[in-house]
């Protein structure tokens, strides 16, 4: 019998929104590999340059879809990055947004140490629904949907409706 392939999962969102939280929860529920970008651009040192304004590396994109690439094509990955069109589309099955509160991120932001404008222009991403347009722009509208992400138990929730997600891709179903 053909064996399917595991289905890779994207979970994206403006910093701070939970996809840390949810995606390592997540790899231990489904035996999926967790992979956080951020880290993964520290531990390989995948920059092309320092942002003055945002006191941060910039991200070397090619080279980190080249060191992806492989263990992409094998699947079952869950990515977790706060942007979604540098990488190419054929990588996810399925796509998640998680969506938290204007106040609620602000606080969240604000106890993880952002001030000033880095502060200002998260939150006001997460208002403008940058990364959710990012992600209908880059994907296949069917495969993006929205998770809210504002307590413990939408965390929960949206554990178990993703925990399906690998079985719905092996009983050959489209989720
Ligand atoms: P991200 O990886 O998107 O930057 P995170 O997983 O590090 O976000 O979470 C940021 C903070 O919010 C962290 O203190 C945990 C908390 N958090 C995450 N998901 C939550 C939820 N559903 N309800 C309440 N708090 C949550």
């Amino acid at each position: 019998m053909k064996m399917k392939k595991r289905p890779n999962i994207l979970l994206t969102g403006t910093p701070g929104v939970g996809k840390t939280t949810l995606g390592k929860e997540l790899a231990q529920r489904t035996g999926l590999t967790y992979i956080n970008i951020g880290d993964l651009a520290q531990e390989g040192q995948l920059y092309e340059g320092y942002d003055e304004e945002y006191q941060c590396p910039i991200l070397d994109e090619d080279r980190v879809v080249d060191e992806l690439d492989e263990k992409m094509v094998e699947g079952g990955v869950i990515v977790d990055y706060h942007g979604c069109d540098l990488f190419p589309e054929r990588w996810f099955h399925i796509v998640f947004v998680l969506r938290t509160d204007n106040t609620q991120l602000y606080t969240r932001l604000e106890s993880r140490g952002y001030t000033g404008k880095k502060l200002q222009d998260n939150v006001q991403c997460e208002i403008f629904q940058t990364i959710y347009e990012e992600a209908m722009e880059a994907y296949s509208e069917e495969i993006v949907h929205q998770l809210p992400s504002n307590t413990p138990e939408d965390l929960e929730r949206n554990l178990d409706q993703i925990s399906e997600v690998p079985l719905v891709f092996h009983r050959g179903r489209a989720a």
